[in-house]
């Protein structure tokens, strides 16, 4: 072992991983974006990453407009969403047929709203602007993925994780992904609720014993007496999540709690690339 080898000083003060924290910054870095894959942060905050006028055009045009619900069976309780995600669409390991029909009119619905820019263009532009190659939207097939949906998890979003890897057989993208964050941009936040939790746990196989039948999520007793890390978002902020942490979103009180918000994978050519 090097001399100045830290570790074995922590085993005395085992409560605290110094690299499970939030980094908060004016900017996605290629520095931070490169420490949160390697696991250097569990998460990034960007506050103010979209101005307020920006976010509430969206979210006036988005107020107008009836919201889906997630799948009940897989999400309950339930969450609204508008625009069309991957996991409503999953068969066999693969992407079903109806994800690609469902995506043409997603295109039109987003279109729809009348916006004077794309706002996941902005989000990936924000997101890419420190790395090299930028951030493009994923493909399957040659054939280009979701770019993102609005979200509004009132009440809340279970205890569970995300990982492409463990949720499709093979790979989802066309490259090979070797990291994976979960981005969101808050529109609206609720007066009080509404935190976004990440506790230092990932699954492993006994985990699935907490898991809710049928459900994307777990009780939270697979995460009990874990280190966990709480934020509130603020409305124009970014956060990008390393996903594979376990994460809930806490029930709203008061008031209305939309993002947008899509996966970004890492490949092992170094492209970030984004999906929905
Ligand atoms: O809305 C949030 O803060 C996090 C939602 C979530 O579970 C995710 O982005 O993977
Ligand atoms: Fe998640």
């Amino acid at each position: 072992m090097a001399s100045g080898n830290s570790v074995q000083g922590l085993a005395a003060t085992p409560s605290h991983d110094p690299f499970f924290r939030v980094a908060t910054a004016s900017a996605f870095t290629h520095d931070l974006l490169a420490g949160l894959a390697a696991g250097r942060h569990a998460a990034i905050r960007v506050p103010g990453f979209l101005p307020r006028e920006r976010c509430e055009e969206v979210l006036s045009a988005l107020e107008e407009r009836a919201f889906d619900s997630y799948g009940s069976t897989r999400v309950q309780p339930q969450v609204m969403r508008f625009g069309v995600g991957v996991s409503d669409h999953m068969a066999d390991g693969g992407v079903a047929d109806a994800y690609w029909k469902a995506l043409e009119g997603h295109r039109a619905a987003w279109k729809g709203l009348g916006l004077s820019f794309d706002p996941f263009l902005v989000c990936r532009e924000g997101l890419g602007a420190d790395w090299p190659g930028g951030v493009e939207v994923g493909r399957r097939g040659g054939r280009e993925l979701g770019d993102g949906v609005a979200r509004e998890p009132n009440q809340g979003f279970l205890v569970h994780f995300d990982d492409a890897l463990r949720e499709y057989a093979g790979e989802l993208l066309d490259t090979p992904l070797i990291g994976q964050f979960a981005f969101n941009l808050y529109l609206a936040v609720p007066p009080s609720g509404g935190e976004t939790v990440l506790w230092r746990h990932r699954w492993r196989p006994e985990d699935e014993a907490h898991r809710r039948p049928a459900s994307y999520g777990y009780d939270e007793t697979v995460v009990r007496g874990t280190e966990s890390l709480e934020i509130s978002p603020r409305v124009g902020e970014a956060l990008l999540i390393d996903p594979r942490w376990f994460h809930a979103v806490r029930p709203s009180r008061g008031g209305r709690r939309i993002a947008l918000g899509f996966a970004v994978g890492l490949t092992s050519s170094g492209r970030l690339l984004t999906w929905a």
